[in-house]
């Protein structure tokens, strides 16, 4: 039987211990995951996605020193599903174990991938809970922003925080094209570099392309005193009523290297958090994803269980078919299915 005491009261080696079997998708997983079940749904799990090099890592690290500075406990997971190191292998995160280590309150988990994308995106959803279990008051989940994968890992997310940068190319376009979507906060980050003006032009302009020009300007108007000194003028007292009936994403300017804008970000975040709350959403969403994740868990269960009942050969069979034009593979599957247990009608 899994002790989830010691997860429970903040021991780190017993967490540490536990994350290597969720990655390692160890047996003993899932029985420890079952008994810290009933102790998660308290965390603020925030997404932190963008494009390589718009300094996700810079900002997920001052956010997690300025959470420590207010008294508040973090966790990071940084997923990267391009690099086969986990472990905290990352440059990275090696620079930021320097400014953390030896803090109770944070912990920093580097992700990998092992073959299978929806694995990662799996375990990454497992050890979120995890954290959570642990008493974690906010997970930060860092992904680079390309897939399917990082689509599937921001529905874990509460709030998602997109970080752009000026300066990128077309490639970037592309990524973003797909996170504007998912945004519920956007970091502007390196607003030192030239171009930052041009780049906080350009993102406001698709944001408005999705909303509505008045209500893209209130949201702003109400956060401008958050944003660094750009010469923009700012619109005292825009904050009317109707700020609670729908969130828009705010821009938030930041200059991670020098701790710039990162209060203002962590407001943001823990503004739409309430705001999450306060509309119902919070719940709503909560709902969704734990759908989402039961059907995926039903899927496994039933596939596991059917590949367990008629084996490989019968299904080797089918392709075998299937490759000669014998059958349809929808067909195919449903024979499948009834061989195994009959239970499957469409
Ligand atoms: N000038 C400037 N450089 C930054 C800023 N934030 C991060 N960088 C640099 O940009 C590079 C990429 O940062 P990193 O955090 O690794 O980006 P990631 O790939 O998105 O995680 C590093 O060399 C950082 O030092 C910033 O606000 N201004
Ligand atoms: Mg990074």
């Amino acid at each position: 039987m899994f002790d989830p005491a010691p997860i429970l009261s903040g021991n780190r080696r017993a967490l540490a211990r536990l994350l290597t079997r969720i990655e390692n998708a160890a047996p003993e997983a899932q029985a420890a995951l079952t008994a810290l079940f009933p102790h998660t749904g308290r965390a603020h799990v925030v997404g932190v996605t963008g494009a390589p090099g718009t300094g996700k890592s810079s900002l997920v690290n001052e956010l997690a020193k300025a959470l420590r500075r207010a008294g508040r406990t973090v966790a990071v997971v940084a997923v990267d599903p391009s690099s086969p190191f986990t472990g905290g292998a990352i440059l990275g995160d090696r620079i930021r174990m320097r400014d953390l280590a030896g803090d109770p309150g944070v912990f920093i988990r580097s992700m990998a991938s092992r073959g299978s994308l929806g694995g990662l995106a799996r375990a990454t959803g497992d050890v979120v809970k995890a954290l959570d279990a642990a008493g974690f008051e906010m997970i930060l989940i860092e992904t680079v922003g390309a897939g399917q994968t990082e689509v599937e890992i921001a529905r874990t997310a509460q709030t998602t925080v997109v970080v752009e940068a000026p300066g990128l190319g077309d490639d970037v376009q592309a990524i973003k094209a797909g996170l504007l979507e998912i945004a519920d906060v956007f970091a502007l980050n390196k607003s030192d570099q030239p171009g930052a003006e041009n780049a906080l032009r350009a993102l406001r302009a698709s944001l408005d392309l999705a909303q509505p020009a008045s209500r893209r300007w209130m949201g702003e108007a109400a956060l401008a005193h958050h944003s660094l000194p750009s010469g923009e003028s700012s619109q005292d007292g825009a904050q009317g009523p109707r700020e609670a009936a729908a969130w828009i994403p705010p821009i938030i300017q930041t200059v991670a290297i020098q701790g710039q804008g990162v209060a203002a970000l962590v407001g943001a975040m823990d503004r739409h958090r309430e705001y999450l709350r306060a509309s119902g959403e919070l719940g709503q969403r909560e709902r969704e994803r734990l759908a989402h994740e039961l059907e995926m868990r039903l899927r496994d269960v039933l596939l596991n269980g059917l590949v367990a009942r008629l084996g490989n050969g019968q299904i080797a069979e089918a392709v075998d078919k299937i490759l000669a034009r014998e059958i349809d593979p929808v067909s195919a599957a449903r024979q499948l299915a009834e061989k195994a247990g009959g239970v499957i009608r469409p």
